[in-house]
């Protein structure tokens, strides 16, 4: 246990199951003394993230419903985070969608409406929750989503998701100046692949596993506990002097030609 986010109240958004990046980031925080409050989209992951509570013994401050589709949800959301819990300090997006069929073959055949459906969910979020976010960020703190290589590079299947993330990380730096007067960072963490829901199913998510053991500098794969420990750094004071950047938690593949 440390204290790093002791008597901090931070909002987790996207816990699907104990197999979530946004589980292992419940736990760090956990560990490291924070109060929770959680957003969930599907019924079905509140009941696995009340199972999942109970079963770690962490008492949540809060639980309440948000589709990050629709911004009265968001809205919606913060006021009753508002109302029921005060200032926060802190929110955590670990969120994304695109059309499984959109994720393999060619970018180019990406529909118009699968673009748009990526960049609504997976990266204009970001930008509404920072707004809705932000009223009650009165003392400061951190903002800190996930993103992954492919917005960098051209990872096959990665596709219309990794513009999104591209998106996604020019948001953050925007984002970053826009709330830094009031004393909130904006930061992402680029982590390696993580056998997820999400990435259940997904072409080439295997062979992405491996190629981390062969070439990266630790030639091991990440796990969720490493980026929930990363991620309680950028939201914590130890990161005071950082934001709009973004963390590689990925053994260091990204530095690999
Ligand atoms: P999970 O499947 O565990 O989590 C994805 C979450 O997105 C779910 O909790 C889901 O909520 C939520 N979500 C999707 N659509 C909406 C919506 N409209 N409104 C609110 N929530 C929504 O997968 P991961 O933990 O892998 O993904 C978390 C983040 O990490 C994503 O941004 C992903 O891109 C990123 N990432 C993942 C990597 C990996 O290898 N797994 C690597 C790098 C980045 P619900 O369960 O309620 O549907
Ligand atoms: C290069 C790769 C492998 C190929 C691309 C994978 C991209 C995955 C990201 C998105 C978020 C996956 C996705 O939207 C799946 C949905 O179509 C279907 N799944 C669901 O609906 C489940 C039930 C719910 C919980 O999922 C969501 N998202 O709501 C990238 C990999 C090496 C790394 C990776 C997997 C990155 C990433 O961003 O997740």
């Amino acid at each position: 246990m440390n204290n790093l986010m002791q008597n901090k109240n931070i909002v987790v958004m996207g816990v699907a199951n104990n197999r979530s990046i946004a589980w292992g980031i419940t736990k760090s925080l956990q560990n490291a003394g924070a109060n929770l409050i959680f957003t969930n989209r599907q019924e079905r992951s509140r009941q696995k993230l009340e199972k999942l509570l109970a079963e770690n013994e962490i008492e949540p401050k809060l639980i309440v419903s948000c589709d990050v589709a629709d911004d009265e949800s968001i809205v919606q959301a913060f006021r009753e985070i508002g109302e029921k819990v005060g200032t926060i300090h802190g929110v955590v997006h670990s969120v994304a969608f695109a059309n499984r069929d959109e994720l393999k073959g060619e970018y180019a055949n990406t529909s118009r409406e699968g673009y748009l459906l990526a960049q609504n969910i997976s990266s204009y979020s970001l930008v509404a929750v920072t707004r809705e976010a932000k009223k009650l960020m009165t003392e400061g703190g951190g903002i800190v989503t996930q993103t992954y290589l492919g917005a960098e590079r051209v990872v096959p299947n990665y596709n219309v998701m990794g513009v999104a993330k591209a998106a996604l990380e020019a948001s953050v730096r925007y984002l970053a100046e826009d709330v830094g007067k009031y004393g909130i960072r904006v930061n992402a963490v680029s982590a390696g692949p993580v056998r997820t829901l999400s990435a259940k199913g997904v072409s080439g998510f295997n062979d992405k596993m491996t190629v981390i053991e062969e070439k990266a500098p630790l030639r091991r794969q990440i796990d969720q506990d490493q980026v929930g420990d990363a991620t309680v750094f950028l939201l914590s004071d130890m990161s005071r002097g950082i934001t709009g950047d973004v963390l590689h938690v990925d053994s260091g593949f990204h530095i690999i030609a």
